[in-house]
């Protein structure tokens, strides 16, 4: 891994310094998501299963699609609340399902994840596939659970159904796994990751403004920003992962079909993009952090 941002610090509308702002804003509601996420399988049978669905969940992971819908309700003017955690949470349920699975000797074949051994490793394989089962469900028995309208509950399992199936990120993966061939060219490889990372972090944004009570034009403006975001985060992941791909068949990658210099400047022009959707909104702060943080960071 590089450990140099991917990015230089770009000279931006003021979007905060992420490290600092983020060092504040993020901890508190990280918390809180790891809290409720953590409650969720303790009455899973048996017990061993219990741990073993508890077990991704504690093994760290920036947590940033649900900080992404926290910052977006808060974007629109929403205080911080129970269920806007709830509706974030279900959102990293999926992304830790999709981990689990992508981990898996039949796909990636990875025995560490985030600096631990991954959860086949621990607990075998088809345990492991069942892990991720039961954490791809339990996102939408979350949603049911959120004490909103009912219309407003049907809207967000729509959006993280769609982000997460064959229209999104099963489809990317489809992809991705060589279902659509080489990709040897850009709007291939941007519909793969547009399904396989974007769909998701696009729909945490939405997900996040939708409850907390966005009006269409905010929405539209989200979404925006959210697409822009999501293929950004992809390009600054290839970036990190350029030297260890590099000389191998490997996955294909902006880098592999752009270079380093390329995929670059187009990450900055997504974040310049992003940056402006969400100028007008009541309180872009957070969101604007962390969309520097999805090109900047370094891990
Ligand atoms: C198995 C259906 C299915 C999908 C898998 C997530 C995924 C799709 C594959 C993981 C491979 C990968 C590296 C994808 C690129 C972008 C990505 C999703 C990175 C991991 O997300 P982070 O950086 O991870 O947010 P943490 O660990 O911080 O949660």
């Amino acid at each position: 891994m590089n450990s140099m941002p991917v990015v230089p610090g770009p000279e931006v509308w003021r979007a905060p310094e992420p490290s600092s702002f983020l060092a504040e804003w993020s901890p508190p509601r990280i918390d809180a998501v790891n809290q409720f996420l953590r409650t969720r399988f303790e009455d899973a049978w048996p017990s061993r299963f219990a741990l073993a669905c508890g077990y991704p969940l504690k093994t760290g992971g920036k947590r940033f699609r649900p900080l992404l819908s926290l910052a977006a309700a808060d974007a629109v003017g929403a205080a911080l609340s129970p269920h806007l955690i709830a509706a974030a949470s279900s959102v990293e349920l999926i992304h830790t399902y999709s981990l689990v699975h992508d981990d898996l000797p039949c796909m990636d074949d990875d025995n560490e994840r985030r600096g631990s051994p991954t959860v086949h490793v621990v607990y075998d394989e088809a345990p492991a596939l069942l892990v991720g089962d039961a954490l791809l469900t339990e996102a939408f028995t979350v949603l049911t659970e959120l004490p909103l309208e009912p219309q407003v509950v049907v809207s967000l399992v729509s959006e993280l159904a769609t982000a997460s199936g064959h229209r999104g990120m099963v489809g990317g993966q489809a992809g991705d796994i060589g279902m659509a061939g080489e990709i040897k060219d850009l709007d291939t490889l941007t519909r793969v990751h547009g399904g396989k990372t974007g769909a998701l972090i696009c729909a945490a944004v939405r997900m996040g403004a939708i409850a907390g009570g966005a009006d269409e034009g905010s929405l539209r403006r989200l979404t925006e920003y959210g697409r822009d975001i999501g293929l950004a985060f992809q390009m600054a992941d290839d970036l990190l992962d350029m030297e260890e791909d590099a000389g191998t068949e490997g996955p294909p990658s902006y880098v592999k079909l752009l270079g380093p210099q390329e995929t670059r400047t187009r990450a900055q022009r997504l974040l310049n993009n992003a940056l402006k959707s969400i100028s007008h909104l009541p309180k872009p702060d957070a969101l604007a952090a962390l969309a520097r943080f999805s090109i900047e960071r370094n891990h």
